[in-house]
């Protein structure tokens, strides 16, 4: 922890009440006396490599090599992913694959190479292995996309596997993306990362790193190609990259570097090869597809940590309506429970909470619920004394409960990582959907224990299920909060078999998408903060996790006008589109700031409310394809250096560019466009890609461009759907996908394909087997 986050941590600590800031203190002495025992034992450690290739065994899909100290197992699967695992590591047990074992693709073949290497030739990659355990992933064509050099394990004395390193090497000019939710990208520049989940203790801005949602998955985009790489290991480490440099020192070009140190746990990864779509695509094959939310979830959502009672959650229902604006989502946080004890409702405050829900809803607003994990360690409450039968709570390595500190006081925290745990917790949303909440907010999973010094969270020593495998805190961490998600959405999905659940987490790790999204958490309320949330978004939607949105006017403090204005501008652009604030932050109601910004976040509102069917269709895509709703410029080019360095504007899909303003005063921006042609959509300007183009940013509106010949859902005045065309150029043809679906239930829905042309001045638009659109069809920019 440096000093500034150490800082926070103890002014956070602080604010608490007194008696939760003594308890703190006393945690973190204790978590520090217990992991001292922990951590003991480094001495006499050794390193070891793998020595020189000794054999090698084909199998399907490649083979087993032995070395003189390691073995490394490669395997190309049919979805052309690559697997490599050392020392007898296999793809399962795995907390980020879906639990079924990737087939191996039979054709690819394990066959000696030149100087005593092996390689196995795939339709996709090539994986060259030396004789010394340097493994280089090529393409199909020969071209190096990675060379992994021969790791390094330390073992103590007693010959336990434990930590381990591994350094790569990427092409000079690659760029390196993705770590989970990073405040400081989208482009991650160089540095040390650190996998670790982590409440960074009040509000973060570019420069926190470590934040709650960690993983090793690197996306690297290079002239040569794209790939991603995967360390399926779930403990504590970091990644240190640097990025290359073309030309660099005698004119040679210097490569870019990672280099992975990884406290334990298996040392396997998966990579895979493609364009980025592609990659994607085999991602999600190999860690489940996202979940689809309900379409109510792609509307807008108002939340505020201190509502304080149904008066004032009546109040903001009543101001959306009044000023004319659609909420389709309110959000109740930890106020409204019983003294912050999770599955519980303050009925003083919230007396008639069943009724307010059923109210909310005729107006066409759900309620979602926070849900913290930990549960105050107090025999009265009731999750307490039933999880406390039903041996529940993470143990320490004595058998007793570990117990931390966080909003209700002293809490033991549920150990996700066990079937029967998961099961029981699930249960518990009976609770929540008596109360009428349609969707839930997963909070302080990192998991938080607050502590004024030490890591604020579990004791590393804390023993884990594990499901199965058994262990302790250090591997069951970054998984705490994924395998919360679980318990959760399968709970849903048993309660109300016919409803798709709505969940979104803080934290989480590889494989979270299949339970649902994410969140910035609490982002500073300042143009950094802003920035920030762009970055956490692209990157993980680039990571697998395709739904998420920040706070908009950022957590704390109180942005200016013009800054809650443009991040709602913003925020009316991404999959989440949420305003929240914290306890003493201003207000976030768009009528707060002004009758200029009123009218404005209005429009922005209602441009979203239009866009819904295109945001369905877009989380189908993203469900059946993990093609992200918001992807960076160099999407369908990432050979286009000046895209891939491009990180303040991005696509929508396949059809719009959304240049949001990121600075204050600015009205007017310059806009990277891509390859083909884009209608500046405010002013139905032609402009031509690749290349820079100026355009006006007037405070009412972001500049947001739709591709030539793109077919677009909209929402109609009347409710229905209609297609929104943007003329092809001519003699061109353009085209997109309806996927017509405005249920929140399983119900298969056809996606429709429509095309676009344009001939002699007339655009054509025409269905699959080129029938009528059967929608009504506006044709826009001619
Ligand atoms: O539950 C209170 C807040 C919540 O509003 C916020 O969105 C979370 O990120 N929560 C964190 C705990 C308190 C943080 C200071």
């Amino acid at each position: 922890m440096n000093a500034r986050s150490w800082l926070r941590t103890v002014k956070s600590v602080g604010a608490t009440s007194p008696s939760r800031s003594l308890r703190a203190w006393r945690g973190a002495w204790r978590n520090r006396r217990l992991d001292a025992a922990a951590t003991a034992g480094r001495r006499g450690e050794r390193a070891r490599v793998p020595g020189a290739l000794i054999k090698a065994e084909p199998e399907p899909g490649g083979g087993v090599l032995g070395f003189e100290r390691t073995t490394l197992r490669i395997t190309v699967t049919t979805g052309g992913a690559v697997f490599l695992g050392w020392d007898g590591a296999e793809p399962l047990p795995s907390y980020a694959l879906t639990g079924r074992a990737p087939q191996p693709d039979s054709r690819a073949q394990l066959e000696p190479d030149k100087d005593g290497g092996w390689r196995v030739v795939s339709e996709r990659a090539m994986v060259v292995v030396s004789r010394h355990g340097a493994v280089e992933v090529r393409t199909p064509g020969g071209v190096v996309l990675r060379r992994e050099l021969p790791p390094r394990w330390w073992e103590s004395a007693e010959g336990v596997s434990g930590r381990w390193v591994q350094r790569s090497e990427v092409a000079a000019d690659a760029r390196f993306f993705g770590l989970g939710g990073r405040a400081g990208g989208p482009r991650l520049r160089g540095g040390t990362y650190r996998l670790w989940n982590t409440d960074p203790g009040g509000s973060f801005g570019p420069d926190d790193d470590p934040l709650y949602l960690t993983m090793p998955v690197q996306l690297v985009v290079a002239d040569a190609g794209t790939h991603l790489v995967f360390h399926d290991c779930t403990w504590d480490g970091s990644v240190t990259l640097r990025e290359g440099e073309e030309g660099a020192g005698s004119g040679h070009d210097r490569p870019g570097r990672s280099e992975l140190r990884m406290e334990g746990g298996p040392l396997r990864c998966w990579i895979l090869v493609g364009a980025p779509s592609r990659v994607l695509r085999t991602w999600v094959s190999l860690t489940g597809a996202p979940a689809l939310p309900p379409s109510w979830a792609l509307g807008h959502h108002h939340a505020r940590w201190g509502f304080g009672g149904e008066r004032e959650v009546r109040r903001v229902l009543d101001g959306y309506r009044a000023h004319g604006l659609p909420l389709d989502a309110l959000h109740l946080d930890i106020d409204h429970f019983d003294r912050h004890q999770v599955f519980t409702v303050d009925h003083e405050h919230f007396p008639k909470l069943a009724e307010l829900a059923a109210e909310a809803l005729t107006a066409g607003t759900r309620l979602v619920s926070i849900v913290d994990p930990a549960v105050k360690a107090d025999p009265a409450n009731a999750v307490y004394a039933e999880g406390t039968r039903e041996d529940v709570f993470v143990r320490d390595g004595a058998g007793r409960s570990v117990r931390g500190v966080v909003w209700p006081g002293e809490s033991v925290y549920p150990d996700f990582t066990d079937p029967k745990v998961r099961r029981w917790w699930g249960g518990l949303y009976e609770e929540r959907l008596g109360h009428g909440f349609a969707g839930f907010w997963h909070d302080m999973n990192e998991p938080v224990s607050f502590a004024p010094f030490g890591d604020p969270t579990l004791p590393r020593s804390a023993r884990h299920a594990l499901d199965g495998q058994g262990g302790d805190h250090r591997a069951a961490h970054n998984v705490y909060a994924l395998c919360m998600a679980r318990a959760g959405y399968e709970g849903l999905v048993r309660l109300r078999p016919r409803e798709r659940p709505f969940l979104f987490s803080r934290s989480g790790w590889a494989g979270l998408q299949r339970y649902g999204g994410t969140w910035s958490g609490d982002v500073a309320s300042d143009w950094q903060g802003l920035r920030a949330s762009l970055s956490l978004v692209l990157g993980l939607g680039l990571c697998g996790v395709p739904y998420s949105g920040p706070d908009i006017g950022g957590f704390d403090g109180e942005p200016s006008p013009e800054l809650y204005l443009r991040w709602f501008q913003l925020g009316a652009h991404l999959p989440l589109f949420r305003t929240h604030s914290a306890l003493d932050a201003g207000r976030r109601e768009p009528w707060e700031f002004g009758e200029e910004i009123l009218e404005y976040a209005r429009a922005a509102l209602l441009q979203r409310r239009r866009l819904h069917p295109y945001l369905v269709t877009l989380a189908h895509v993203a469900h059946r394809s993990g093609a992200p709703y918001v992807r960076p410029l160099w999407w369908s080019d990432p050979a286009d250096r000046a895209l891939r360095d491009c990180e303040d504007a991005f696509l929508l899909g396949d059809a719009l560019l959304v240049a949001p303003v990121l600075e204050p005063e600015v009205r007017q921006r310059a806009v990277r466009l891509p390859r083909g042609h884009w209608y500046d959509t405010a002013t139905g300007r032609l402009h031509r890609g690749p290349g820079q183009v100026l355009l006006d940013a007037p405070l009412s509106r972001v500049p947001v461009l739709a591709r030539a010949g793109a077919v677009i859902p909209v929402r109609g005045e009347d409710g229905e759907v209609e297609l929104e065309v943007w003329a092809p150029v001519e003699g061109r043809s353009g085209g997109g996908l309806v996927v017509p679906d405005a249920g929140d239930g399983w119900e298969k829905v056809v996606a429709e394909r429509f095309t676009s042309a344009r001939e002699q001045g007339t655009v054509i638009v025409r269905g699959k087997d080129g029938e009528e659109p059967g929608y009504t069809v506006h044709v826009r920019g001619l």
